[in-house]
């Protein structure tokens, strides 16, 4: 757990709701995430003008704009660079990250491995739909195999990529899988990788209703969805969570994969350090300077 203030009573969820009303298909998981991090963030204490909520482009990358937090919805698959400066230069704010399964592992996919290995102290939220929801229905690279979409007309040849294992093999410190079906335990996982102290990913089963496989539904969800507590998995154990991640595409577990037990130091904490290192090392060349020109 980072140095984040805990629950401030006077937040609540509808103080992080802006007025503009979410033009989402009606059914559409984003509502539920969006409900989510509203709890999460009410329960996190941070005001709205202490957070940068950053997006790419797509449905779920809307996201930011139905937060009263400082949104930035930029360029499709490059959100995580533009969070990563925006830590970098004012590192007291709460920076968040969310889009899609295309944005994040299809045209943002390269962005993820130099991400974890910088560590900086971001959450990023997938919601993961399987689909290119804002271009109406094209494959996205968590598409499974055999889905019929308008690029896919007889179905998908392609495995789909595994957004969990991805990271997990990468060194996320943090990763963590939700659904809207299950509020609480969406909302729980948010907040947990909001605290986390470094990059923490949640990947969420967000179904588009409208271009997305048909039993990607909500209800669905809530019939499959299996805690990863309920099934005895240790959260400290990364190989464990690989082993269960494999399962990505065939069962639907909620919770924590992986929580680094000792967190390894932020892209922020090791900037500060060279910063210090370095004005150190300024103060000892005026000196010899110094010393010199009185010589
Ligand atoms: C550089 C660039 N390439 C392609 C597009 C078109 N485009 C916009 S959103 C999108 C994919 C949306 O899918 P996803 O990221 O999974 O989000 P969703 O809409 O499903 O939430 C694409 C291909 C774009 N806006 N910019
Ligand atoms: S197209 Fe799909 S992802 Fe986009 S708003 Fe509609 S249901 Fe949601």
């Amino acid at each position: 757990m980072n140095s984040l203030p805990t629950s401030l009573p006077s937040l609540q969820a509808k103080d992080f709701k802006s007025d503009l009303k979410p033009i989402w298909c009606p059914g559409c998981g984003d509502f539920g995430v969006l409900q989510a991090i509203y709890r999460a963030l009410a329960s996190i204490g941070r005001a709205p003008h202490e957070i940068a909520f950053v997006s790419g482009i797509g449905c779920s990358s809307r996201i930011p704009g139905y937060t009263t937090a400082y949104g930035f919805n930029s360029v499709h698959g490059r959100a995580l660079p533009i969070a990563q400066g925006i830590k970098l230069a004012r590192p007291e704010l709460l920076v968040l990250v969310a889009g899609g399964d295309g944005d994040g592992f299809s045209i943002g996919g390269g962005h993820v491995p130099h991400t974890i290995r910088r560590n900086p102290d971001i959450t990023y939220i997938v919601m993961d739909n399987q689909i290119y929801g804002l271009t109406k229905g094209q494959l996205s690279p968590t598409s499974p195999r055999g889905l019929k979409t308008v690029t896919s007309e007889y179905g998908s040849m392609e495995a789909p990529v595994n957004p969990l294992l991805y990271v997990l093999a990468y060194g996320a410190g943090f990763v963590a899988q939700g659904t809207p079906a299950d509020m609480a335990g969406l909302s729980a996982v948010i907040e947990e990788a909001i605290r986390y102290p470094g990059f923490a990913f949640v990947n969420v089963q967000s179904p588009c209703v409208t271009f997305g496989p048909e039993d990607a539904q909500v209800k669905a969800h809530r019939a499959i969805m299996k805690s990863l507590a309920s099934i005895g998995h240790d959260p400290t154990d990364r190989l464990a969570a690989m082993g269960v991640a494999q399962r990505y595409g065939e069962e639907l577990h909620t919770g924590v994969y992986y929580r680094n037990p000792e967190p390894p130091p932020t892209m922020g904490a090791l900037v500060k350090d060279r910063q210090m290192e370095l004005d150190g090392k300024a103060v000892a060349r005026e000196r010899i300077l110094d010393a010199f020109v009185q010589k």
